[in-house]
């Protein structure tokens, strides 16, 4: 069954639709889990092996082994810090980005309904993942993309898998609005995170960030926030695992945004459960470089829930705690990504996080995606001849 998250009105599971014909508030798949976590044991460690908490037609499956993705202690990083730190490294996925899970289970959803175009409006990563999964199934894939905003890798993956892409003149806010007035005039289906079946597959980043604890919660879950799916998706995996007795505690959700691009963390801090869109968002993570966030009511929601947190990082921030995670750790994620870092740091500044605590962060995209920004934020390699002798003396007078 499918519900609206504020008016409560019930659709069925296939009817195509986006928001709530009532209230025109987002909608959730409301799943009731009746089975043993021990059937999980001994599976292929992808994010099929919750197939039964995922409600879609498991006879059409569209999936390139996405989920079970390195769940690394990071202590070097956590000792710093003075927490227990692990890290849930989702740049490990097919095509290096979170984004895989909610599309393996938004496309079976696209095969189950028999529908023959999709499309989405992306930042980068929504669109890589999407053109790659509609190569799988055979489906015609249409992207809009903020001209000129999206990192080079994730437009190469789009370009590289055969979707139609098309650069917008515009933001990504602007983008998605024209993508929704298309999928609602039925020329295609929609795959953003406003599509409820998007966030039934990344529901499982929950899963098994408790899973991997050995059945627990972490004291805290952060992560970056841009159109805000993520942050609630893995809040309704958390309590689905809750609510069915597979763990006994709830992590504190916590959204971390770039301070240009802030709407979630600002309505946060006023304590009200919607968002004032942000009219012209920058950042240089421009994954979440987004300012009307469609699933605010869900993530403000899942904040408020479970007693969590929303703060804004800069810029320099964030490039600072990519690095850092890079250098110390070995990880590399993209800048977006590196928010829940830099959003950890400053929250253990600040006393909101309290020394001890188990943290997960979720990094959220591979450092890959985003070659220029890694690039420019190095020294040049030296140029020199393959001569051992300069060669040596330039390394041993280092
Ligand atoms: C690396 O690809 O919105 O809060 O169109 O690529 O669920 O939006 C990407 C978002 C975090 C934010 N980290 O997640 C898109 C897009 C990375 C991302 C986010 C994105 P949401």
């Amino acid at each position: 069954m499918i519900r609206c998250v504020s008016c409560g009105e019930e659709y069925d599971d296939d009817e195509v639709i986006y928001t709530c014909e009532k209230c025109g508030s987002v909608l959730e798949l409301v799943n009731e889990i009746d089975v043993s976590k021990d059937i999980f044991d001994g599976r292929k460690d992808n994010l099929w092996k919750f197939k039964e908490c995922i409600p879609v037609d498991e006879t059409k499956i569209v999936s390139l082994d996405e989920g079970g993705t390195p769940f690394c202690k990071c202590d070097k990083l956590g000792d710093e810090l003075g927490v227990n730190l692990y890290v849930k490294v989702e740049g490990s996925n097919p095509t290096g980005s979170f984004k895989d899970r909610g599309m393996t289970v938004g496309m079976t959803k696209a095969m189950e309904l028999g529908v023959s175009t999709v499309g989405c409006a992306s930042t980068g990563n929504t669109s890589a993942s999407l053109s790659a999964y509609a190569a799988r199934a055979g489906l015609r894939c249409i992207v809009f993309l903020p001209s000129g905003k999206v990192a080079l890798g994730k437009l190469a993956q789009a370009m590289f898998h055969g979707a139609e892409v098309m650069s917008i003149n515009g933001n990504f806010d602007e983008a998605l609005e024209a993508m929704t007035a298309l999928a609602l005039e039925k020329h295609l289906y929609l795959l953003n995170s406003i599509n409820p079946y998007r966030l039934e597959g990344q529901k499982t980043i929950g899963y098994e960030i408790v899973r991997d604890l050995g059945w627990q919660a972490p004291d805290r879950i952060i992560l970056p926030v841009g159109n805000a799916g993520n942050i609630s998706a893995i809040w309704k995996g958390v309590k689905e695992f809750y609510d069915a007795g597979f763990i006994k505690d709830l992590p504190m959700m916590t959204g971390i945004q770039a301070e240009g691009a802030c709407p979630v963390t600002n309505a946060f801090r006023k304590g009200d459960k919607r968002v004032v869109p942000v009219e012209n968002p920058e950042t240089i993570a421009t994954a979440i470089r987004i300012g009307a966030p469609v699933s605010d009511i869900k993530a403000l929601n899942a904040i408020y829930d479970s007693n969590g947190y929303s703060e804004t990082v800069t810029d320099e921030e964030i490039l600072d705690a990519q690095k850092l995670l890079a250098r110390t750790e070995g990880i590399g994620v993209e800048p977006a990504s590196a928010a829940s870092i830099a959003g950890l740091k400053k929250l253990v500044d600040e006393g909101v996080v309290d020394k001890g605590e188990t943290i997960t962060c979720v990094v959220t995209g591979h450092l890959l995606k985003d070659p220029n920004t890694a690039i420019d934020a190095c020294t040049k390699p030296t140029e020199v001849d393959a001569d051992i002798d300069t060669l040596r003396e330039i390394l041993m007078n280092k």
